[in-house]
């Protein structure tokens, strides 16, 4: 199986990094992590990513916070699909990132989830991976089922902590 890059701005980006990174490795899927800044170390950014196809990886996963232009940096080089997790900062809640990231100018795609959403782009990530591999998508049905059944059990109990 393809592996995932886990490319984040700072390492203050951890604990959203950290959520999709738990995911990974329920799903069985190798995942590298590095820091890469396109502000502070674009020409490591650049570098990993020119390599990126050639070392095995499917799918990369940038994180970066503030004038997030990291997602878009990385898609610029490559024509892996990035997804892009605008995390929070303080003086504007994650909005900054939000629209760094997602408004993408055409041509260069950036798939672009909630802010901190560390779980979601990890999950769109083995979604990706499962296109071709049909264990990985029975893995995912089986997740997607579970959610649904805690859902479920959560209706059952909803009256009762009314109460
Ligand atoms: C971004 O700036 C990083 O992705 C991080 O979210 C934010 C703040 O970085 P630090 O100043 O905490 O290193 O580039």
């Amino acid at each position: 199986m393809k592996k995932v890059g886990l490319i984040m701005g700072s390492d203050s980006d951890l604990p959203v990094v950290k959520k999709a990174a738990a995911v990974l490795s329920e799903l069985g899927i190798t995942y590298e992590a590095h820091v890469y800044s396109a502000h502070r170390t674009p020409a490591e950014a650049r570098d990993w990513t020119l390599a990126a196809r050639d070392n095995g990886f499917g799918v990369i996963i940038a994180f970066a916070g503030m004038a997030a232009h990291l997602a878009g940096a990385i898609a610029a080089n490559t024509t892996l699909p990035v997804i892009g997790v605008p995390c929070k900062s303080a003086a504007l809640d994650g909005m900054d990132a939000l629209l760094s990231t997602v408004m993408m100018p055409s041509g260069i795609p950036v798939a672009t989830v909630a802010i901190d959403g560390g779980k979601n782009a990890a999950l769109l990530a083995a979604e990706i991976l499962a296109v071709s591999d049909d264990e990985l998508a029975a893995a995912l049905d089986a997740r997607r089922s579970a959610e649904a059944e805690a859902v479920l059990v959560k209706d059952a109990g909803i009256s009762e902590r009314l109460l």
